[in-house]
């Protein structure tokens, strides 16, 4: 055991005896030891043999020299695993956050029952935190930035936005250096929701001048392996980026091998073998001879199949499909018409009703749906009725004066804890279109949740469900849910699931939407946007769909405004007069 995670024991020990009540001398008396130990320059274990050399050090007496030997021959001691075993290892790591401290999470423990990351994250969002003692509104607003940052530490995965970011600078930076014919595969061209690092291609004849470049990067933190034709770096503070350069007749081999995924180029192998063929990184090969590689349309045809869209290459039955040369129209990002999940600053969003509804005209948009957050989401200055219809108002007003794009009068409401919702009737029934979501007290009873949940979707009012799984990518686990019990509701009812392209939701995740378009369900793609940038999510909603093997007409924002309305389940409702 080296010096460093002794110390740590011996804070964890601190900690807890502080959550524990301790005497403070004795909590100090573990926190001096482990600052004496972490600046240490000999090894503990080099001087543990010697009964004096260890009580000589600052701050260690006999006792705590007993416990260094006790680590050194057991892992742990026996005091700090008593004390570990009488609190929930939630509140530990509650300590460690900046700006809690044992004593602070020992009161919020005691005045609100918090134990976790998941309890605080809870109580920040329902605003519980305000009120107790020492919680003002700063240090609540410090709190939420630390557990974010606390969510994303250690292994984390990109998020595709992010991923974009990179690949475009990168993509730049290249074709500055005159070479034209390059892209990202891997899972970022597959566009998943996450992704691990980055595979660049360059089709070219001169590798080593496309790597010097590639490495030359202003971007480059670090060069972990540079050769003629392949290097890997790693960015400053973002992700390992590869680069392999290939010649322009293995293009399409290569960039269909390191597209991936590695299901999918194991079942294109197989079908190789059996045509007594062979694939890998450089081409097609029948012997020694290539009969294929300088494009992925042509190893997908020497190997007797369509040409598969990147989305669609997870063995999950694209290949058959490919067979059979059925593979579905995917959706398209131009096929799209209008948005329909938008917020302004009369809630939470950024920019009004005018900087919107330009933004989106801007984008081609022929409609925008408006659906601030109805009175429930505190946090967010949630609407009531009489806001709200003043809203509608203005959004009557600007239809009248602006041309070219449609604000439709919208509202996502929450789903009270009861599955009744947040506004009446009358209300809902003078928007265009409604969408339902679960903010607030998810259950860990999946049977709770999807019944709340069902309640919405059986109301004639509400057009969709938005964000289905509540998931925040890298943060926040889908809340427990029976999927398939709401996607039958869903096809049943005519309700429609969102595909949020909120980079951090990207919900419905796709293989969820995949099983609810088996159900029957139809679509409807959102940004959720809260600021005027936002609009451009789009694309990644639409990569949720092709992901998923939609077309367009699975897709209620690829028709125009009348179809729309049509499409919409409030389009059979009339309310008793
Ligand atoms: P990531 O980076 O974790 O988000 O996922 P990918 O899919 O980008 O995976 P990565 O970066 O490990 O490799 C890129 C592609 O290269 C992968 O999708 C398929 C191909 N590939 C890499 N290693 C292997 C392998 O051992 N066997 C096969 N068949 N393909 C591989
Ligand atoms: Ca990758
Ligand atoms: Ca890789
Ligand atoms: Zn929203």
């Amino acid at each position: 055991m080296e010096n460093p995670a002794i110390a740590d024991q011996f804070d964890e020990m601190a900690d807890l005896l502080e959550l524990d009540g301790a005497n403070v001398f004795r909590v100090r008396a573990y926190r001096n030891a482990a600052r004496v130990i972490r600046d240490l320059g000999t090894p503990l274990r080099d001087l543990a043999h010697d009964p004096k050399a260890l009580v000589e050090l600052p701050g260690i007496g006999t006792d705590l020299a007993a416990k260094i030997r006790e680590i050194l021959e057991t892992g742990t001691f026996k005091a700090l695993a008593e004390l570990r075993s009488k609190f929930p290892a939630g509140l530990l790591e509650l300590t460690r956050l900046p700006g809690l401290g044992p004593k602070r999470v020992r009161l919020l423990h005691d005045t609100l029952g918090i134990a976790s990351l998941g309890d605080l994250r809870r109580a920040l969002e329902e605003g519980r935190l305000e009120g107790v003692r020492g919680f003002g509104e700063r240090s609540v607003r410090k709190l939420k930035e630390e557990l974010d940052r606390a969510a994303t530490r250690g292994e984390k995965r990109m998020l595709l936005a992010e991923a974009e970011k990179w690949v475009n600078a990168l993509l730049e930076h290249l074709r500055a250096g005159g070479f034209d014919t390059v892209e990202a595969a891997g899972s970022y061209r597959r566009r998943k929701e996450t992704v691990g690092d980055l595979d660049l291609l360059v089709a070219t004849t001169e590798g080593p001048r496309a790597i010097e470049r590639f490495v030359s990067y202003s971007g480059v933190e670090e060069i972990l392996a540079q050769g003629p034709t392949k290097a890997s770096v790693r960015l400053r503070g973002g992700p390992q980026a590869d680069l392999r350069a290939v010649h322009p007749d293995e293009y399409g081999a290569a960039l269909c091998y390191f597209t991936g995924s590695k299901a999918h180029n194991v079942e294109l192998r197989k079908i190789a073998q059996a045509l007594d063929l062979k694939l890998n990184e450089y081409g097609v090969f029948s012997g020694e001879r290539r009969v294929a590689g300088r494009t992925e349309e042509e190893v997908y045809e020497a190997l007797g199949l369509e040409w598969i869209p990147p989305e669609l290459r997870e063995a999950r039955g694209e290949i058959e499909l490919a067979k059979r040369r059925s593979l579905p129209q995917l959706v398209e990002l131009r096929d799209v018409r209008g948005d329909l999940h938008a917020h302004t600053n009369a809630t939470d969003g950024k920019a009004t009703l005018e900087e919107m509804a330009a933004a989106a005209r801007n984008l081609g948009h022929r409609y925008l749906a408006i659906t601030d957050h109805s009175k429930r989401v505190t946090m967010a200055r949630g609407l009531d009725a009489e806001r709200l219809r003043m809203q509608w108002r203005e959004i009557d007003r600007i239809n009248r004066e602006a041309g070219g794009l449609i604000l439709l009068k919208g509202v996502e409401l929450d789903v009270l804890d009861d599955g009744a919702l947040d506004l009446p009737d009358d209300v809902l029934a003078e928007a265009d279109y409604v969408v339902a979501s679960l903010h607030y007290g998810a259950s860990r009873d999946p049977r709770e949740n999807t019944r709340r949940l069902l309640r919405a979707v059986m109301h004639p009012l509400v057009d969709a469900i938005a964000h289905p799984t509540g998931r925040l990518l890298n943060r926040r686990e889908p809340y427990p849910l029976d999927f398939e019990e709401l996607a039958r509701a869903c096809a049943a009812e005519g309700c429609l699931l969102e595909l949020n392209g909120s980079p951090e939701r990207m919900d419905l995740p796709d293989h969820l939407a995949m099983a609810a378009a088996e159900e029957g369900v139809r679509f409807v793609l959102g940004t959720d946007s809260h600021a005027v940038s936002h609009l451009g999510y789009m694309s990644y909603a639409v990569a949720i769909a092709r992901r998923a093997g939609l077309t367009k007409d699975r897709i209620v924002n690829c028709l125009d405004l009348e179809g729309l309305r049509r499409s919409l389940k409030r389009s059979a409702y009339r309310p008793i007069q």
